[in-house]
């Protein structure tokens, strides 16, 4: 066997170990692009938008979020005769391969009992996701204008 076909073996064993590797079972929960509106004025509830993806092989629940800026609350708006009301939703599934959309006019994160000051651009918030199975995942986030989106 010449050396270019016993490495290529090599690189063949070693891609299927490290596929092994990223293929074990279980959720596994990436927390992308999220950012909290910045609150208008002295305002003491916001709202914050991102995404929640599962590039795992099994589901996992979104038991709870918590913040250093304020309380928070998973909500969904469901617009109904054409006005948007929000729900309060307590845990949410995300299935292996899915992922949960928070953008406005849906699933959003909603910040109450904030401090009473003002929260300037460039300032950051720790957003703190608890699952299931996954269990605690802390990420800090920039707070931004609403119409700088994303
Ligand atoms: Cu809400």
């Amino acid at each position: 066997m010449n050396n270019k076909i016993g490495f290529f073996i090599i690189m063949l064993l070693l891609m299927t170990v490290m596929n092994t590797a990223c293929s074990a079972p279980g959720p596994h929960i990436q927390i992308e692009g999220f950012w909290v509106v910045q609150p208008p004025g002295v305002a003491r509830g916001t709202a914050g938008y991102g995404i929640i993806k599962n590039t795992g092989n099994e589901s996992d629940t979104l038991l709870k979020v918590s913040s250093d800026v304020g309380f928070v609350m998973l909500h969904k708006t469901d617009v109904v005769n054409g006005v948007g009301k929000m729900m309060h939703i307590s845990q949410s599934v995300i299935k292996a391969g899915e992922s949960l959309v928070l953008e406005p006019m849906s699933y959003h994160l909603m910040l109450s009992d904030m401090d009473d000051r003002i929260y300037n651009e460039g300032e950051t918030a720790t957003l703190t996701f608890e699952f299931e199975k996954s269990g605690i995942i802390k990420v800090e986030v920039p707070i931004k204008p609403s119409w700088q989106d994303k």
